[in-house]
Protein backbone atom coordinates (compact mmCIF):
# COMPACT_ATOMS: atom_id res chain seq x y z
CA UNK A 1 0.00 0.00 0.00
CA UNK A 2 1.35 3.57 -0.69
CA UNK A 3 1.68 5.44 2.47
CA UNK A 4 1.11 8.99 0.86
CA UNK A 5 0.06 10.07 -2.78
CA UNK A 6 1.37 13.52 -1.63
CA UNK A 7 3.33 15.03 -4.36
CA UNK A 8 5.63 17.88 -4.10
CA UNK A 9 3.72 21.58 -4.45
CA UNK A 10 4.66 25.13 -4.29
CA UNK A 11 4.42 26.43 -1.69
CA UNK A 12 3.37 30.41 -0.92
CA UNK A 13 6.06 32.78 0.49
CA UNK A 14 5.37 31.73 4.33
CA UNK A 15 3.46 34.75 6.33
CA UNK A 16 5.37 36.16 9.65
CA UNK A 17 5.24 33.83 12.71
CA UNK A 18 6.40 35.54 15.83
CA UNK A 19 8.61 33.25 18.58
CA UNK A 20 5.40 33.89 20.78
CA UNK A 21 3.20 32.37 18.48
CA UNK A 22 5.26 29.55 17.68
CA UNK A 23 5.32 28.64 20.88
CA UNK A 24 1.20 28.98 21.22
CA UNK A 25 1.04 26.60 18.45
CA UNK A 26 2.87 24.44 20.19
CA UNK A 27 0.78 24.65 23.27
CA UNK A 28 -1.89 24.20 21.10
CA UNK A 29 -1.23 20.81 19.46
CA UNK A 30 0.19 19.34 22.97
CA UNK A 31 -3.01 20.46 24.87
CA UNK A 32 -5.17 18.89 21.97
CA UNK A 33 -3.20 15.80 22.41
CA UNK A 34 -3.70 15.60 26.13
CA UNK A 35 -6.99 16.44 25.90
CA UNK A 36 -7.31 13.64 23.30
CA UNK A 37 -5.72 11.40 25.83
CA UNK A 38 -7.76 12.29 28.66
CA UNK A 39 -11.18 11.80 26.47
CA UNK A 40 -9.62 7.82 26.05
CA UNK A 41 -9.16 7.45 29.58
CA UNK A 42 -12.53 8.60 30.74
CA UNK A 43 -13.69 6.30 28.05
CA UNK A 44 -12.01 3.67 29.45
CA UNK A 45 -12.89 4.31 32.63
CA UNK A 46 -17.00 3.83 31.55
CA UNK A 47 -17.35 7.88 31.92
CA UNK A 48 -18.06 8.93 28.26
CA UNK A 49 -21.32 8.02 27.07
CA UNK A 50 -21.67 6.57 23.08
CA UNK A 51 -18.40 6.95 20.79
CA UNK A 52 -15.03 9.06 21.54
CA UNK A 53 -12.90 10.10 18.83
CA UNK A 54 -9.28 11.07 18.80
CA UNK A 55 -7.61 13.32 16.52
CA UNK A 56 -3.95 11.70 16.75
CA UNK A 57 -2.05 12.66 13.94
CA UNK A 58 -3.97 15.37 13.15
CA UNK A 59 -2.86 18.01 15.29
CA UNK A 60 -0.92 20.05 12.77
CA UNK A 61 -3.40 20.57 10.94
CA UNK A 62 -6.25 21.14 13.18
CA UNK A 63 -4.09 23.73 14.89
CA UNK A 64 -2.74 25.03 12.15
CA UNK A 65 -5.26 25.71 9.91
CA UNK A 66 -7.77 27.32 13.22
CA UNK A 67 -4.47 29.85 13.56
CA UNK A 68 -5.12 31.63 10.55
CA UNK A 69 -8.61 32.69 11.62
CA UNK A 70 -10.35 35.96 12.96
CA UNK A 71 -12.57 35.81 15.97
CA UNK A 72 -15.30 36.90 13.01
CA UNK A 73 -14.33 33.87 11.44
CA UNK A 74 -16.24 30.50 11.28
CA UNK A 75 -15.44 26.94 12.19
CA UNK A 76 -16.91 24.21 10.12
CA UNK A 77 -15.00 21.00 12.13
CA UNK A 78 -14.94 17.23 11.35
CA UNK A 79 -14.76 14.82 14.43
CA UNK A 80 -10.73 14.57 14.05
CA UNK A 81 -10.72 18.44 14.85
CA UNK A 82 -10.41 18.88 18.58
CA UNK A 83 -7.35 21.12 17.95
CA UNK A 84 -9.38 23.61 15.75
CA UNK A 85 -11.92 24.13 18.50
CA UNK A 86 -9.56 25.00 20.80
CA UNK A 87 -7.52 27.63 18.53
CA UNK A 88 -11.13 29.51 17.86
CA UNK A 89 -11.42 29.59 21.66
CA UNK A 90 -13.52 26.75 22.85
CA UNK A 91 -13.16 26.37 26.81
CA UNK A 92 -11.72 22.70 28.15
CA UNK A 93 -14.93 23.14 30.81
CA UNK A 94 -17.16 23.25 27.33
CA UNK A 95 -14.87 20.37 26.34
CA UNK A 96 -15.81 18.05 28.86
CA UNK A 97 -18.68 18.87 29.71
CA UNK A 98 -19.74 17.78 26.39
CA UNK A 99 -18.03 14.46 26.57
CA UNK A 100 -19.27 13.79 29.83
CA UNK A 101 -22.54 14.53 28.52
CA UNK A 102 -23.56 16.52 31.35
CA UNK A 103 -26.69 19.04 31.54
CA UNK A 104 -24.98 21.97 31.32
CA UNK A 105 -22.99 21.29 28.12
CA UNK A 106 -24.10 22.94 25.11
CA UNK A 107 -26.06 20.34 23.70
CA UNK A 108 -27.35 20.07 27.35
CA UNK A 109 -26.13 16.09 27.45
CA UNK A 110 -28.00 14.96 24.36
CA UNK A 111 -24.79 14.18 22.59
CA UNK A 112 -21.03 13.25 23.79
CA UNK A 113 -19.09 14.23 20.53
CA UNK A 114 -18.06 17.56 18.97
CA UNK A 115 -21.62 17.38 17.54
CA UNK A 116 -22.16 20.88 19.35
CA UNK A 117 -22.88 24.23 18.24
CA UNK A 118 -21.63 27.35 20.20
CA UNK A 119 -22.57 30.53 18.00
CA UNK A 120 -21.43 32.57 20.31
CA UNK A 121 -17.62 30.97 19.01
CA UNK A 122 -19.04 31.11 15.84
CA UNK A 123 -18.26 27.35 15.70
CA UNK A 124 -20.57 24.70 13.96
CA UNK A 125 -19.62 21.34 14.98
CA UNK A 126 -20.52 18.16 12.69
CA UNK A 127 -22.94 16.11 12.49
CA UNK A 128 -22.65 12.36 11.47
CA UNK A 129 -24.09 12.78 8.11
CA UNK A 130 -20.36 13.49 6.66
CA UNK A 131 -20.27 15.94 4.22
CA UNK A 132 -23.51 17.12 5.11
CA UNK A 133 -22.32 20.61 6.44
CA UNK A 134 -20.43 21.40 3.56
CA UNK A 135 -23.27 23.04 1.81
CA UNK A 136 -24.44 24.33 4.85
CA UNK A 137 -20.40 26.21 5.20
CA UNK A 138 -21.14 27.54 2.10
CA UNK A 139 -24.52 28.62 3.15
CA UNK A 140 -23.32 30.90 5.57
CA UNK A 141 -20.41 31.90 3.82
CA UNK A 142 -23.19 33.67 1.24
CA UNK A 143 -25.17 34.97 4.39
CA UNK A 144 -22.42 35.92 5.45
CA UNK A 145 -21.47 38.11 2.86
CA UNK A 146 -24.50 39.37 2.30
CA UNK A 147 -24.07 41.14 6.00
CA UNK A 148 -20.98 42.29 4.78
CA UNK A 149 -18.86 40.74 8.05
CA UNK A 150 -16.06 40.49 6.38
CA UNK A 151 -15.70 37.16 7.27
CA UNK A 152 -14.13 33.91 6.46
CA UNK A 153 -15.77 30.08 6.62
CA UNK A 154 -13.67 27.11 7.18
CA UNK A 155 -14.81 23.74 6.91
CA UNK A 156 -12.92 19.90 7.03
CA UNK A 157 -14.19 17.05 5.99
CA UNK A 158 -12.13 13.36 5.65
CA UNK A 159 -10.87 12.03 2.23
CA UNK A 160 -13.63 9.02 2.87
CA UNK A 161 -16.54 12.11 3.57
CA UNK A 162 -15.02 13.90 0.45
CA UNK A 163 -16.52 11.41 -1.70
CA UNK A 164 -20.40 11.83 -1.33
CA UNK A 165 -22.87 14.11 -3.33
CA UNK A 166 -22.76 16.93 -0.83
CA UNK A 167 -18.99 17.72 -1.42
CA UNK A 168 -19.77 18.14 -4.88
CA UNK A 169 -22.91 20.84 -4.40
CA UNK A 170 -21.32 22.58 -1.65
CA UNK A 171 -18.44 23.50 -3.32
CA UNK A 172 -19.75 23.85 -6.67
CA UNK A 173 -22.18 26.72 -5.47
CA UNK A 174 -19.04 27.93 -3.23
CA UNK A 175 -17.15 28.18 -6.41
CA UNK A 176 -19.44 29.58 -8.75
CA UNK A 177 -20.77 32.39 -6.22
CA UNK A 178 -16.97 33.06 -5.15
CA UNK A 179 -17.93 32.38 -1.54
CA UNK A 180 -15.37 33.20 1.19
CA UNK A 181 -14.93 29.22 2.10
CA UNK A 182 -11.87 27.52 2.61
CA UNK A 183 -12.12 23.65 2.82
CA UNK A 184 -9.85 21.34 4.10
CA UNK A 185 -9.56 17.43 2.92
CA UNK A 186 -8.20 15.63 5.93
CA UNK A 187 -6.98 12.78 4.01
CA UNK A 188 -5.62 10.26 6.66
CA UNK A 189 -4.94 7.40 4.85
CA UNK A 190 -8.22 5.23 5.92
CA UNK A 191 -11.79 5.88 6.66
CA UNK A 192 -12.97 3.78 8.95
CA UNK A 193 -11.07 0.18 7.97
CA UNK A 194 -11.47 1.33 4.23
CA UNK A 195 -8.11 2.40 3.09
CA UNK A 196 -7.92 5.40 0.36
CA UNK A 197 -7.04 3.56 -2.22
CA UNK A 198 -10.42 2.06 -1.96
CA UNK A 199 -12.29 4.85 -1.82
CA UNK A 200 -10.71 7.25 -4.88
CA UNK A 201 -8.57 6.79 -8.05
CA UNK A 202 -7.37 10.10 -8.39
CA UNK A 203 -3.51 10.64 -7.90
CA UNK A 204 -4.35 13.57 -5.49
CA UNK A 205 -7.78 14.57 -4.04
CA UNK A 206 -6.55 18.48 -4.59
CA UNK A 207 -6.52 17.88 -8.26
CA UNK A 208 -10.72 18.02 -7.80
CA UNK A 209 -10.05 21.70 -7.24
CA UNK A 210 -9.44 22.17 -11.14
CA UNK A 211 -13.34 20.62 -11.79
CA UNK A 212 -14.50 23.63 -9.80
CA UNK A 213 -12.68 26.01 -11.13
CA UNK A 214 -10.96 27.08 -8.17
CA UNK A 215 -7.10 26.90 -6.97
CA UNK A 216 -6.32 23.22 -4.95
CA UNK A 217 -3.22 22.21 -2.90
CA UNK A 218 -1.74 18.90 -1.69
CA UNK A 219 0.65 19.62 1.76
CA UNK A 220 2.17 17.61 4.78
CA UNK A 221 -0.62 18.08 7.05
CA UNK A 222 1.82 16.59 9.76
CA UNK A 223 3.71 19.67 9.04
CA UNK A 224 2.09 22.92 11.44
CA UNK A 225 4.07 25.80 9.82
CA UNK A 226 2.88 24.69 6.48
CA UNK A 227 -0.40 24.34 7.42
CA UNK A 228 -0.69 27.47 8.87
CA UNK A 229 1.15 29.54 6.04
CA UNK A 230 -1.43 27.57 3.07
CA UNK A 231 -4.35 28.33 5.18
CA UNK A 232 -3.69 31.92 6.05
CA UNK A 233 -3.13 32.38 2.30
CA UNK A 234 -6.03 30.55 1.17
CA UNK A 235 -8.11 32.62 3.85
CA UNK A 236 -6.95 36.16 3.23
CA UNK A 237 -7.43 35.22 -0.53
CA UNK A 238 -11.30 34.14 0.39
CA UNK A 239 -11.41 37.40 2.46
CA UNK A 240 -10.25 39.53 -0.33
CA UNK A 241 -13.17 38.08 -2.54
CA UNK A 242 -11.17 35.56 -4.66
CA UNK A 243 -13.49 32.76 -3.34
CA UNK A 244 -12.30 29.03 -2.21
CA UNK A 245 -9.52 27.31 -2.04
CA UNK A 246 -9.37 22.98 -1.67
CA UNK A 247 -6.64 21.91 0.71
CA UNK A 248 -5.71 18.65 0.80
CA UNK A 249 -3.48 17.98 3.78
CA UNK A 250 -2.05 14.49 4.37
CA UNK A 251 -1.91 13.05 7.33
CA UNK A 252 -2.01 9.61 9.03
CA UNK A 253 -5.11 8.45 11.48
CA UNK A 254 -2.61 7.56 14.34
CA UNK A 255 -5.65 6.09 16.14
CA UNK A 256 -8.49 3.05 15.34
CA UNK A 257 -11.65 5.06 13.84
CA UNK A 258 -12.83 5.49 17.38
CA UNK A 259 -11.86 4.22 21.04
CA UNK A 260 -13.69 1.05 20.06
CA UNK A 261 -11.81 0.33 17.04
CA UNK A 262 -8.47 -1.52 17.82
CA UNK A 263 -7.57 -0.74 14.13
CA UNK A 264 -6.32 -4.09 13.31
CA UNK A 265 -6.64 -3.91 9.58
CA UNK A 266 -3.81 -1.44 9.37
CA UNK A 267 -0.14 -2.54 8.52
CA UNK A 268 2.31 -1.94 11.46
CA UNK A 269 4.50 -0.69 9.45
CA UNK A 270 2.36 1.87 7.96
CA UNK A 271 1.71 3.39 11.70
CA UNK A 272 5.77 2.94 12.10
CA UNK A 273 6.38 5.06 9.54
CA UNK A 274 4.24 7.99 9.91
CA UNK A 275 5.21 7.75 13.78
CA UNK A 276 8.21 9.48 12.40
CA UNK A 277 6.35 12.13 11.38
CA UNK A 278 4.23 12.37 14.70
CA UNK A 279 3.44 15.82 14.01
CA UNK A 280 3.56 17.26 18.49
CA UNK A 281 7.00 15.58 17.59
CA UNK A 282 8.55 16.96 14.88
CA UNK A 283 7.62 20.43 15.91
CA UNK A 284 9.16 19.84 19.31
CA UNK A 285 12.24 19.38 18.22
CA UNK A 286 12.00 21.65 15.37
CA UNK A 287 11.23 24.71 18.32
CA UNK A 288 14.29 22.88 20.08
CA UNK A 289 16.92 23.69 17.32
CA UNK A 290 15.19 26.94 17.14
CA UNK A 291 16.13 27.48 20.82
CA UNK A 292 12.79 28.03 21.79
CA UNK A 293 12.52 24.97 23.58
CA UNK A 294 14.31 22.88 25.80
CA UNK A 295 13.22 19.67 28.20
CA UNK A 296 12.78 21.98 31.48
CA UNK A 297 10.24 24.35 29.39
CA UNK A 298 8.60 21.58 27.31
CA UNK A 299 8.32 19.26 31.41
CA UNK A 300 6.65 22.95 32.52
CA UNK A 301 4.13 23.41 29.37
CA UNK A 302 3.08 19.64 30.02
CA UNK A 303 2.49 20.25 34.02
CA UNK A 304 0.47 23.33 32.99
CA UNK A 305 -1.67 21.43 30.38
CA UNK A 306 -2.29 18.32 32.97
CA UNK A 307 -3.42 20.77 35.35
CA UNK A 308 -6.03 22.66 33.22
CA UNK A 309 -7.38 18.92 32.02
CA UNK A 310 -7.56 18.02 35.36
CA UNK A 311 -9.68 21.14 36.76
CA UNK A 312 -11.66 20.93 33.89
CA UNK A 313 -12.42 17.02 33.97
CA UNK A 314 -13.05 17.43 38.22
CA UNK A 315 -15.33 20.38 37.32
CA UNK A 316 -17.65 18.72 34.42
CA UNK A 317 -17.66 15.28 36.84
CA UNK A 318 -19.27 17.26 39.13
CA UNK A 319 -22.04 18.49 36.85
CA UNK A 320 -25.30 16.39 36.71
CA UNK A 321 -26.59 14.62 34.10
CA UNK A 322 -29.80 15.87 32.79
CA UNK A 323 -32.76 14.98 34.59
CA UNK A 324 -34.38 11.95 32.61
CA UNK A 325 -37.69 13.35 32.89
CA UNK A 326 -36.76 16.00 29.64
CA UNK A 327 -33.83 13.93 28.18
CA UNK A 328 -35.48 13.53 25.11
CA UNK A 329 -36.43 16.83 24.78
CA UNK A 330 -35.12 18.84 21.88
CA UNK A 331 -34.23 16.18 20.60
CA UNK A 332 -36.89 15.70 17.98
CA UNK A 333 -38.24 17.87 15.77
CA UNK A 334 -42.20 19.21 16.68
C1 LIG B 1 -23.72 7.11 6.44
C2 LIG B 1 -22.72 6.88 7.53
N1 LIG B 1 -22.05 5.71 7.58
C3 LIG B 1 -21.15 5.51 8.56
C4 LIG B 1 -20.89 6.49 9.49
C5 LIG B 1 -19.88 6.24 10.57
N2 LIG B 1 -18.66 6.99 10.29
C6 LIG B 1 -18.42 8.16 10.88
S1 LIG B 1 -16.94 8.81 10.43
C7 LIG B 1 -16.63 7.50 9.39
C8 LIG B 1 -15.35 7.43 8.59
C9 LIG B 1 -15.13 8.66 7.82
O1 LIG B 1 -13.90 8.61 7.16
P1 LIG B 1 -13.21 9.92 6.69
O2 LIG B 1 -14.19 10.81 6.02
O3 LIG B 1 -12.01 9.53 5.93
O4 LIG B 1 -12.84 10.64 8.07
P2 LIG B 1 -11.85 10.08 9.21
O5 LIG B 1 -12.74 9.38 10.21
O6 LIG B 1 -10.89 9.16 8.58
O7 LIG B 1 -11.21 11.29 9.77
C10 LIG B 1 -17.65 6.58 9.44
C11 LIG B 1 -17.65 5.30 8.70
C12 LIG B 1 -21.61 7.69 9.38
N3 LIG B 1 -21.41 8.69 10.22
N4 LIG B 1 -22.51 7.86 8.40
MG1 LIG C 1 -10.07 9.39 6.67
Amino acid sequence: MAATKMLAVPLPPSPSVTNAQKIELYYCMRLTRACDDAILRLYKQGQVVGGAYTGRGNEATAVGSAFALEDRDYLFPMHRDLGAHLVKGQTLRHIFLQQLARDGSLTRGRDGTGHYADPSLRIYGNVSHLAAMIPVAAGVALASRMRKEDAVVLNYIGEGGSNVGDFHEGLNMAAVMKLPLVLIIENNQFAYSTPARKQYAAAKLSDRAAGYGIPGVTIDGTDVMTVYAVCRTAIDRARKGGGPTLIESVTMRMHGHSASDDASYVPAALLQEWSRKDPVHTFERQLGKEGLLDPDKIAALQEKIAGEIEEAIAFALAQPLPPPGDAAEGVYAP
